[in-house]
């Protein structure tokens, strides 16, 4: 009798386990990466198995012993799957622990990483489901990466703005204004009391704006009201095209204008992320980091990566500014989760805390921190909570909740600083600005008007 497809591993026919992807007395060494998977094995695998075949496949293994494996030193290559916990509350689902050797990957390239840990396991067929939740990324392997070109310190220098968060706008419409109007709007909300306007991840070079025209206004609005405020201000120009060297005539053009930021977009792929890293560091130059696209894997709970495996990714790669969620606004995100993120990007060292979803300590070597960024929906009166839950140094970008104040787009911007400085100083002078917000947040809007 032929066994086929996945009643092979049921059959116990093919075996990850007998070929020793399965080691539950392997303690992980210093240098291993450890990877943290969630898998919903298909009714009647077993969960060992199914977990052995996700070790097995993410490294060495393919669906039959060859030949070949007696040539190299398989036992060192091989990655391990050394546990195996039921998840709590979600039957059917499970926690595999695996750790593979260092030498497993090139140094210093997420592309490469990426291919072993996520490459062909997310489609195998006696999982039902997969998701990457954490990964624990060795001092020796992060080494390897050079990470965010400025850092939070060296922005915030470069900027001149300390103590409080940075204020931001998406300009919208997302799509269709010339550059003249477009132009109107950075110069307005950066007049008004933003530090910087943003360009949207889907703005590139389009029939009604191109990129130029586009690079040539905001920079030009971006001077006149430094000029006009005294204060540094930027404009996130999305440099998003469809080739590297399109990218980099972009950027060396906003470089030539005198932006200190540029912007690409998570979909251009992570060699490219990393080459562009590259270029920002060449040229001190902040770069922005639009997570356009994340929710198609990151969303559902038992399949695809976790953002904060994506965080963590981009923290090595190399970003100084990464979108990270509001938990309030239009986008959902829980706060504990996000919580998370945020201290991926921040900290130094993240100790394992589960509340936070993150399950292993993390060294980062020094690596530059990463700035987070808070968009979606979120705005003024949303100030205290904000601050409550996202801290100090994060950007809050209010694109809807600036452009469309009703008196408005300057009236917006200001509104957004008012806000933000009444509540930077109740919390510096130790009142309870989360409860005592709604009232904080009135007063200051009445005094400007
Ligand atoms: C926000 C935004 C941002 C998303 C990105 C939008 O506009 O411009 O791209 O917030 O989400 O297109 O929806 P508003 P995230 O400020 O007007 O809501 O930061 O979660 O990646
Ligand atoms: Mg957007």
């Amino acid at each position: 009798m032929t066994v086929r497809g996945k009643d092979r591993y049921k059959s116990g026919v093919m075996s990850y386990k007998k070929m020793g992807y399965w080691e539950p007395d392997y303690t992980p060494k210093d240098t291993d990466v450890i990877c943290l998977f969630r898998v919903t094995p298909q009714d009647g695998v077993d969960p060992i198995e199914a977990s052995a075949a996700v070790a097995g496949e993410s490294s060495t293994a393919t669906w039959t012993v060859v030949w070949t494996d007696r040539l190299t030193a398989a036992e060192k290559y091989r990655a391990k799957c050394y546990r195996v916990d039921p998840v709590p509350g979600a039957e059917g689902q499970y926690f595999a622990y695996i750790a593979y050797d260092l030498d497993l990957f090139e140094p210093g390239s997420i592309s490469n990483l990426t291919a072993s840990v996520i490459g062909n396991v997310f489609g195998f067929k006696p999982l039902k489901a997969l998701r990457l939740e954490d990964m624990r990324l060795p001092v020796a392997y992060v080494k390897t990466f050079k990470g965010p070109p400025t850092g939070i310190v060296v922005e915030r220098e470069r900027l001149d703005k300390f103590g409080r968060p940075l204020l931001g706008a998406t300009v919208k419409p997302k799509l269709g204004l010339s550059g003249r109007n477009y132009g109107r709007v950075v110069y307005e909300a950066l007049k008004g009391g933003l530090d910087f306007t943003k360009d949207d991840e889907n703005i590139n070079s389009q029939p009604f704006m191109h990129w130029r025209e586009r690079f040539l206004y905001c920079m030009e609005a971006v001077n006149r009201a430094q000029a006009a405020t005294g204060e540094i201000k930027g404009s996130y120009l999305n440099v998003t095209a469809a080739t590297m060297e399109d990218m980099y005539e972009r950027a060396e053009f906003a470089k030539e204008l005198g932006s200190v930021v540029v912007m690409i977009d998570l979909v251009i792929g992570y060699t490219a992320i990393q080459s562009m890293s590259n270029w920002a560091r060449k040229n001190d130059m902040i770069l922005h980091l639009h997570r356009a696209g994340h929710s198609t894997y990151t969303r559902q709970r038992s399949h695809g990566v976790s953002f904060r495996v994506i965080s963590k990714w981009m923290r090595l790669a190399g970003v100084d500014h990464i979108h990270a969620g509001t938990v309030v606004g239009k986008l959902e995100g829980d706060p504990l989760t996000t919580r998370g993120f945020y201290d991926i990007c921040r900290e130094e060292y993240n100790p394992a805390q589960l509340e936070h979803g993150i399950f292993f300590d993390q060294n980062w070597a020094s690596l530059n921190k990463v700035m987070p960024v808070a968009s979606g929906g979120i705005h003024a009166g949303q100030m205290h909570q904000l601050i409550q839950h996202l801290g100090e140094d994060v950007v809050l970008q209010f694109g809807g909740g600036t452009i469309g104040h009703p008196m408005g787009i300057q009236a917006g911007a200001t509104a957004n600083r008012v806000a933000l400085e009444a509540m930077i100083l109740a919390r510096n002078e130790g009142r309870d600005y989360v409860s005592e917000g709604p009232e904080i947040l009135a007063k200051a809007a009445a005094s400007c008007t």
